[in-house]
């Protein structure tokens, strides 16, 4: 329940407008990632939320976030590393692809769950 890597904090605090960025954030957090309040985040929970997440990113609606969609949640070579492709535009795959990476990463039991 501690470690949940920095973009997804990010998000959460994006998406809930949460003011408070320290500290245990997927705690805080929890009930909106863990839709069918079964304790732990699977797959498809992170994956709703996130897809959500780029919705409202995607300030413009065109369906990819520019540097400044991402201002708040991804820093300059956050934004390099999750533009796969280098066009200075993360598409929605492109975001994807980074988030269930690091779902992947977050989830150190291999279980495809966060708890
Ligand atoms: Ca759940
Ligand atoms: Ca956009
Ligand atoms: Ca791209």
């Amino acid at each position: 329940m501690k470690s949940i890597i920095a973009t997804t904090a990010s998000l959460l605090l994006l998406c809930t407008g949460a003011a408070t960025a320290q500290q245990s954030m997927y705690e805080g957090h929890q009930d909106q990632l863990d839709t069918d309040d079964n304790g732990a985040v699977n797959r498809q929970e992170y994956q709703a939320f996130m897809t959500e997440a780029f919705e409202k990113l995607d300030a413009d609606n065109n369906g990819a976030l520019n540097q400044a969609e991402t201002a708040d949640v991804l820093n300059a070579d956050q934004f390099a590393s999750t533009d796969a492709s280098g066009d200075g535009r993360v598409s929605r795959d492109e975001f994807m692809n980074r988030v269930m990476k690091d779902f992947a990463a977050a989830d150190k039991s291999g279980d495809r769950r966060l708890q």
